[in-house]
């Protein structure tokens, strides 16, 4: 039994240098990333085991994508084809006052033809957790339903079910993302939002508490995480609310930043770990991908224990 299986599209990464424009620069870094690919490395880095599935160009570049997970202890189960293209994201480091820039080039992309028979939905069936984001239905219709019909699939065989809403304003609107995401919400176990797009997608008011609350009484969700940035973040589990505050951290890259904290939750929960230990690792975990470049988490367990190792000193200071 496969501990963890997440679902999405992982892209191809190009950015230039830190602070060169895409119009003028000569360098293009290559990475590959993607939200649910992301939470699988960091949950296979941090001990559990850990696959993805999608659908992929059989190409170089393909192959690229599934090199990448694999070294990181990833299991890929995913589908060749030879229609479709490898869908990539431009990425243009900013700094103040200048944000980052994502230019997103992943029309037509293998993964938004991926129908449900031709993915490895007994595995799905059979695994303890299955993990999908907001933002695979927003690829296309087909991907629409393929998401819908993986979390029933799961959470009629009792596995546990985990979705990130992760809002992409280059996809969609907040209008047609709230119609989708209600529409799956029935079949998700654990819900992690970030509390803007819990208020400006959602229409979720009041303080995190309230916001979790209202989520879970309407949607009936063993446990929700609201993420708060800088804040850190609070989870209600099983009626009980547990806040971590963020660890204070030197940003050289923040992109994946949920996903490591959701991939170092799950895994712990994996584990057998409580709701406040899984959040501890989370906000380690994401506090150390701050310093990391690229999507995913690079971590060791050891380096997320012993920035944890290091809060409590300071708390007992
Ligand atoms: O959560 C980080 C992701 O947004 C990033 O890895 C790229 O999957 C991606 C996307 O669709 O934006």
């Amino acid at each position: 039994m496969t501990d963890l299986v997440t679902f999405g599209e992982t892209m191809v990464r190009l950015s230039p240098p830190d602070g060169e424009r895409l119009e003028t620069t000569d360098e293009l870094e290559f990475r590959a990333a993607g939200a649910e690919s992301n939470v699988a490395v960091a949950a296979a880095r941090l001990g559990a085991d850990a696959a993805w599935t999608s659908k992929l160009p059989d190409s170089p570049l393909g192959r690229r994508v599934v090199s990448g997970l694999r070294r990181h202890g990833v299991e890929t189960d995913v589908v060749w084809s030879d229609e479709g293209r490898q869908g990539t994201y431009y990425l243009e480091h900013g700094g103040k006052p200048r944000g980052s820039n994502v230019i997103y080039d992943r029309a037509g992309a293998a993964v938004t033809t991926a129908e449900t028979d031709e993915l490895p939905v007994e595995r799905v069936r059979e695994a303890d957790r299955f993990h999908t984001t907001g933002i695979t239905p927003a690829l296309s219709e087909t991907l629409e339903e393929t998401t819908a019909d993986l979390l029933a699939a799961a959470s009629e065989a009792g596995t546990t079910t985990s979705f990130d809403v992760n809002y992409r304003s280059k996809l969609w609107s907040p209008e047609s993302a709230r119609d989708t995401l209600e529409s799956l919400f029935p079949d998700v176990d654990l819900l992690l939002v970030a509390e803007r797009d819990a208020r400006e997608v959602l229409g979720r008011e009041g303080d995190p508490e309230e916001i979790a609350a209202g989520l879970a009484d309407e949607f009936d969700f063993e446990t929700v995480v609201v993420t708060r940035g800088e804040e850190g973040a609070l989870a209600l589990h099983d009626g009980e609310t547990y806040e971590q505050p963020a660890i204070e951290t030197e940003t050289l890259d923040p992109i994946g930043t949920g996903d490591a904290f959701l991939g170092a939750f799950l895994s712990r929960r994996i584990a057998g770990d409580s709701v406040p230990t899984a959040l501890e690792y989370g906000s380690a975990t994401a506090a150390l991908k701050r310093t990391i470049p690229g999507d995913v988490a690079v971590v060791t367990r050891e380096e997320v224990e012993s920035v944890l190792a290091e809060e409590g000193d300071e708390i007992s200071r």
